[in-house]
């Protein structure tokens, strides 16, 4: 893996450093992602699923489902590619993760500056009164209720459904200030999240993909490292580190 002189005179002066990520950073956390070969959306159809009239008609089998990826996710672990991220706080002045992963893998890493897109699978509110349970829910009498009667759901957004407006403003704010966009294993399909990598290359950001295949927005980018982000994103930190 090469890093070029350009590119190590963009780390040297960069300020503000933004990681998009999708599933694909947690798939060495054993983490299944949505297209891959084992993609959870070879199984089952996202629209049967992440989307809230299937949460109407069924909410068993989507608290089923639920249920099964936190579990998942309760037995993994971050991986290098999320540590490398958390660290890289410690090389520059700001460093923000901007994620469409519900798994709270960056967190666990210890990244600090964190814009969750598409919510949190550790949360969960009430459709009626919106009120918020976010401990372990208790499922021994099917699935869980509010003290008002209302059904308790994910605090995760499922298609059609708006993003929280202040995760993506923010995201949009800081992606517009960014001097390097690195994009980490996501195949950029789901919008308005991947609208954030073109409006970063609107403003300026110098793009760095980090993806094991070539994505729809490949042809925008300054840089592209093919292969794992769990082995790419600990090289370029200890060649920042070797340079600082
Ligand atoms: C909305 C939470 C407004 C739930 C998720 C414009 C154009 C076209 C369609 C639309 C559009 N605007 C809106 C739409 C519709 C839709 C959409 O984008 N559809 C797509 C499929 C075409 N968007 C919406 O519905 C959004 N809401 O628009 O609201 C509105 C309101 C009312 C009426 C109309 C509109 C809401 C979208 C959010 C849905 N929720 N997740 C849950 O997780 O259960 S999306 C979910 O899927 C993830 O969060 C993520 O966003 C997406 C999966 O994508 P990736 O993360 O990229 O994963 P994927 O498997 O695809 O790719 C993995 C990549 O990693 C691959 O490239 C692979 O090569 C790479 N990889 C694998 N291993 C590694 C690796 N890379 C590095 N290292 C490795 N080891
Ligand atoms: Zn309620």
């Amino acid at each position: 893996m090469k890093i070029d002189d350009e590119l190590l005179g963009k780390l040297n002066e960069a300020k503000t450093i933004v990681f998009f990520t999708g599933a694909g950073i947690s798939a060495e956390s054993v983490i299944p992602t949505f297209r891959g070969k084992d993609g959870i959306w070879n199984k089952l159809k996202p629209e049967e699923l992440a989307n809230f009239n299937a949460f109407l008609k069924n909410p068993d089998m989507v608290w089923e489902w639920y249920q099964h990826r936190k579990k998942i996710i309760h037995e993994s672990e971050p991986n290098p590619g999320h540590i490398a991220i958390a660290e890289m706080q410690n090389q520059f002045p700001e460093v923000a993760v901007v994620t469409q992963n519900i798994d709270n893998l960056h967190r666990r890493a210890g990244s600090k500056i964190i814009y969750e897109l598409h919510g949190n699978i550790e949360r969960n509110y009430c459709i009626k009164c919106h009120k918020y349970y976010n401990t372990e829910l208790d499922f021994s009498h099917g699935v869980p209720k509010c003290e008002c009667g209302g059904l308790i759901r994910p605090d995760v957004v499922w298609f059609g459904e708006y993003l929280p407006q202040d995760q993506f403003r923010f995201s949009e704010e800081i992606s517009s200030r960014a001097d390097i966009f690195f994009i980490v294993g996501t195949s950029a399909v789901v919008y308005p999240a991947a609208s954030l990598i073109y409006s970063a290359k609107a403003r300026g950001a110098f793009l760095i993909e980090v993806n094991i295949e070539p994505t729809e927005a490949s042809s925008i980018m300054n840089r592209s490292f093919f292969g794992k982000a769990g082995e790419i994103l600990p090289e370029i930190l200890s060649t920042i580190i070797a340079k600082n």
